[in-house]
């Protein structure tokens, strides 16, 4: 027998979950699943997760995809096809296929990994690492696995602090002083604050270490339990946590920082505002997520595109992005953009202004529009003149204003406001 490596991580394993929706995102997650999502300019939601595995020296991941997953399929073969099979190295991409019961397809996230036992079982691994495919942050998993290790937990639940406000959605959970899960409570309606700060809330991020031979028994014992909604949230945490051994990680252990005052970034961009601002905060001075941290990179698949192009238009009228973000393929032509995202190969023209606009790839902007305030999904096209982000009435009458005031725009809404 080889020699076994100290590192955790390479004993170990990434299952990441990545078939829920995303309702909350619209119309963004109409033809893809939420982690399929772009996100920062080049990359996808579901890049972050897999980049952390990687990063943290996992070389064994398997994707569950259920919801709308062709782009996500193809994105990840596309742009996660450097892995060593002769290493056994891989990222398994594992569709829905009823491999247990020909009558269900996944009915929750313990039943995704349940359905998939066998495959696991042939990656000859000891730990697995569940994750969310939806959720940008950076974090080296090994320091969570080793915790789970020290702790000898049956499950170690990564945690951090939230507003209490916002942790009914979420599960919310109690520690004790060695931060031994006590309570867990998914989705509380009103959830209660920390004993030292009721203003907040400890919550779960959905992502979990186990034994692999330990997980095993449960989720055999989960397959054949119709009392059981088959979900980690709902079921298995809550059962460990009253019945065995359940331990807290703070994100903030292991969260990667650009700079050691650089706060704990994590983010659900599960909403149209919040997904904007995500992608518009990218353009401030110092931005909380560092996209250009070299020590932990964000791999992604990456079209080959010639280098975006700043042009002055025949009327002497520059093309100019000031604190953006522009991907490479785009040509600026005589457009004034600020505090925008571009994605790869977008194209603006004269008389246009864009300012705090996230547009996804192969976005065109026609002559004299003006964009404040939006999202505007793939391969829009934007028309002359349009104006959007003055009169939130006369958006909402064609397109999607979010609570916050963010306005998306898809091809469909224009084609309806075009007929009409
Ligand atoms: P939610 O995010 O609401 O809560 P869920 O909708 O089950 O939980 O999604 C978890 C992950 O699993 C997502 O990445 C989703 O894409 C994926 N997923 C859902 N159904 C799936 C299926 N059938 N097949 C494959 N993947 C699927 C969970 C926890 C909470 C915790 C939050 C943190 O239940 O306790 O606080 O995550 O965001
Ligand atoms: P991505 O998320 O990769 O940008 P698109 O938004 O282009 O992908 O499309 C998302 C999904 O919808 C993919 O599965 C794609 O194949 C499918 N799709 C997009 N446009 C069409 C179309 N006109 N007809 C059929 N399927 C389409």
């Amino acid at each position: 027998m080889p020699p076994k490596s100290q590192r955790l991580a390479a004993r170990s394993m990434a299952f990441v979950l990545a078939g829920g929706r995303g309702s909350r995102l619209h119309e963004l997650t109409n033809t893809r699943v939420k982690p399929a999502v772009y996100f920062g300019g080049k990359a996808r939601i579901i890049d972050f997760a897999l980049s952390n595995a990687l990063n943290s020296g996992i070389r064994k991941i398997a994707l569950a995809t259920q919801y709308k997953a062709h782009s996500l399929i193809r994105h990840c073969q596309r742009g996660w096809n450097f892995f060593s099979a002769e290493r056994n190295e891989f990222l398994d991409i594992l569709p829905a296929s009823q491999r247990y019961n020909e009558q269900t397809w996944y009915r929750g996230t313990v039943d995704a990994v349940a359905q998939n036992i066998d495959i696991i079982d042939s990656y000859d691994i000891e730990y697995i690492v569940i994750l969310a495919g939806d959720h940008i942050y950076k974090m080296d998993y090994e320091l969570m696995i080793q915790q789970h290790v020290d702790s000898g937990a049956e499950v170690t639940v990564g945690c951090l602090t939230v507003d209490r406000p916002e942790a009914s959605a979420f599960g919310v959970m109690a520690v004790d002083e060695k931060d031994r899960i006590t309570s867990f409570l998914e989705k509380p309606k009103d959830p209660p604050g920390l004993p030292d700060d009721p203003d907040k809330t400890l919550v779960s991020m959905g992502i979990y270490v186990f034994d692999w031979a330990y997980l095993r028994e449960r989720l055999h014992a989960d397959l054949s339990d119709d009392a059981s909604s088959h979900d980690f949230g709902h079921d298995m945490i809550p059962d460990i946590v009253s019945k065995g051994k359940a331990q807290a990680h703070r994100f903030e252990e292991s969260c990667v920082r650009h700079t050691p005052e650089a706060p704990a970034y994590w983010r659900d961009v599960g909403t149209v505002d919040a997904f904007w601002k995500a992608n518009i905060d990218l353009t401030n001075f110092d931005p909380d997520l560092d996209l250009w941290d070299r020590d932990w990179p964000i791999w992604t698949y990456s079209e080959l595109v010639p280098p975006a192009k700043f042009i002055h238009d025949e009327k002497d009228r520059r093309g100019t992005a000031v604190s953006s973000l522009v991907a490479g393929g785009c040509i600026i032509s005589g457009t004034e953009i600020r505090e925008s995202l571009l994605f790869t190969q977008c194209h603006t023209n004269s008389y246009a202004s864009l300012e705090r606009v996230v547009a996804l790839p192969y976005v065109y902007v026609s002559r004299h529009a003006r964009l404040k305030n939006v999202v505007i999904n793939r391969g829009v096209c934007i028309p002359e003149g349009l104006v959007v982000g003055e009169d939130p009435e006369e958006d909402a009458k064609w397109f999607r204003v979010s609570p916050g005031g963010v306005t998306l725009i898809t091809q469909d809404m224009l084609d309806r406001r075009e007929a009409a």
